[in-house]
């Protein structure tokens, strides 16, 4: 099954709206809410951003397809709008990544729990793409497909009450928490933050499951909390650019009122 979007910015101007011509991101442009600021998911193809990103917007698992070039959801968080990008993992779309994370305040470096060459390849692949964030990008590492390999993981989707499951996980973990953490300290080296006044690496290293569900809201709302100085300090700073257009004409009242 496909997933959809809220809005997808690649197929938008292919979509039509009631059978009129009319596309859907020209269409909703004028109701759209504008973003306070900008989280990307980044990884190697397969890890699962796209199911991660489905179960937190849509509560739910299902089967998805290999994303194109990318979209984004927008969730609002209070009194303010953040917008997620999905990525595509996949090679051929390698050199959209960077636009991706122009002007990010968090990033979701995710890779798989059982395949160790995921998290490899986020160092070697997708940390490069970040130089186009924001300097005081947050960044975390995940884990996902945590249910394969970790019983609690596997529970977490259960429906409450019923008994608890026969299966155990059977896949090799081939990452460990520790591997994911010690790629956090590099990836703060590469960023060149200070280790002491950045995020703690037990803090943004999770262990997820989209299909259970495990750590997923967490993984979220850690990260949204976390973006909240960077969207008042973007709001602060647009409120300082923003003329007062009566200010203005009060102004010029009172000089011609002086002067005549
Ligand atoms: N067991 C398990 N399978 C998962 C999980 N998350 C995703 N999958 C499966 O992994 C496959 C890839 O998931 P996607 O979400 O499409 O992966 P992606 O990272 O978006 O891949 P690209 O769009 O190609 O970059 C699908 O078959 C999913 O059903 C998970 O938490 N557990
Ligand atoms: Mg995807």
């Amino acid at each position: 099954m496909k997933v959809k979007y809220n809005i997808d910015i690649f197929s938008a101007s292919r979509l039509m709206v009631n059978k009129r011509r009319v596309p859907i991101a020209m269409a909703d442009s004028a109701t759209m809410k504008r973003p306070d600021v900008k989280l990307v998911l980044l990884g190697d193809m397969n890890v699962g951003k796209t199911s991660l990103l489905h179960r937190y917007m849509a509560r739910k698992f299902t089967e998805t397809v290999s994303t194109v070039g990318g979209a984004f959801f927008l969730k609002q968080w209070g009194p303010y709008n953040i917008s997620i990008w999905d990525t595509a993992g996949r090679e051929q779309f390698h050199g959209l990544g960077s636009m991706y994370c122009r002007g990010a305040a968090a990033i979701i470096l995710t890779y798989d729990v059982t395949s160790w060459q995921s998290l490899v390849e986020l160092e070697e692949r997708f940390l490069s793409l970040t130089d186009t964030a924001n300097e005081d990008c947050i960044y975390a590492i995940v884990g996902n497909k945590a249910d394969l390999t970790d019983p609690k993981a596997l529970e977490a989707g259960s429906e409450e009450g019923a008994e608890p499951s026969e299966r155990r996980p059977s896949v090799r973990k081939q990452v460990q928490r520790e591997d994911a953490m010690a790629l956090y300290g590099r990836v703060l080296k590469y960023k060149l933050q200070d280790e002491k006044s950045s995020q703690p690496a037990e803090s943004m290293c999770f262990e997820t499951s989209a299909k259970t569900g495990y750590n997923v809201d967490l993984l979220f709302e850690t990260l949204f909390d976390m973006v909240l100085p960077s969207i008042l300090k973007k709001r602060a700073e647009n409120n300082s650019h923003t003329v007062d257009l009566e200010d203005r004409r009060d102004a010029k009242r009172t000089r011609s009122g002086c002067c005549s």
